[in-house]
């Protein structure tokens, strides 16, 4: 092979790489980190894991949909990011999602359930970011419009509001 052959595989090669490294880099927080993610996944940017300030999230693929619990007065528009589309974000291999909040309440939330139904973690209810005091930062809501039979206790006990903490294990 020639030397100009050689150097132009390194050239793609080179490029390929830095390509695959800049997509799955995680960026870091430049405010105020509202989320942690840590256990099972690939890509951190900080010891503890994987740290997400608001605009962290707000760069991934954002959904929403509008529904109401027993438990909520009426009903809102969710929006905010899918717990699969966060999972692949850090390259998460873990199928059980533990979701842990402020006053330490925690619930597993399998990863099959977002092949079921959306599973969301909601930023925004109605378009505003959520205060601590409106079930803040984030709160994982599941739209189980499609799935009624899914509005039940084990679906409830697992939306998980005021999170700090997502161990992917
Ligand atoms: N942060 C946090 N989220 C939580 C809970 C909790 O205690 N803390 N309780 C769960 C349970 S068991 C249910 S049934 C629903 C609704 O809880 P509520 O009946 O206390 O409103 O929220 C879930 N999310
Ligand atoms: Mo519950």
């Amino acid at each position: 092979m020639g030397t100009k052959v050689i150097r132009m595989i390194a050239v793609v090669l080179g490029t390929l790489f830095a390509g695959l490294g800049s997509a799955s880099a995680l960026d870091s927080p430049k405010t105020e980190p509202i989320l942690v993610v840590d256990g099972d996944i690939t890509e951190t940017n900080s010891p503890s894991g994987a740290t997400f300030d608001l605009a962290m999230l707000d760069a991934l693929p954002q959904h929403k949909f509008t529904t109401g619990y027993h438990f909520t007065k009426g009903t809102a528009e969710y929006s905010g990011v899918l717990l699969k589309d966060l999972a692949a974000a850090v390259g998460a291999k873990g199928r059980v999602a533990e979701v842990r909040a402020l006053n330490d309440y925690k619930a597993d939330v399998p990863m099959s359930d977002t092949e079921i139904v959306p599973v969301l973690l909601a930023t925004r209810i109605d378009g505003a970011p959520m205060r601590v005091r409106d079930k803040g930062p984030t709160w994982l809501v599941y739209d189980t419009r499609k799935r009624p039979e899914m509005n039940n206790p084990t679906t409830d006990a697992k939306m998980v509001w005021q999170i700090t903490r997502i161990t992917f294990k």
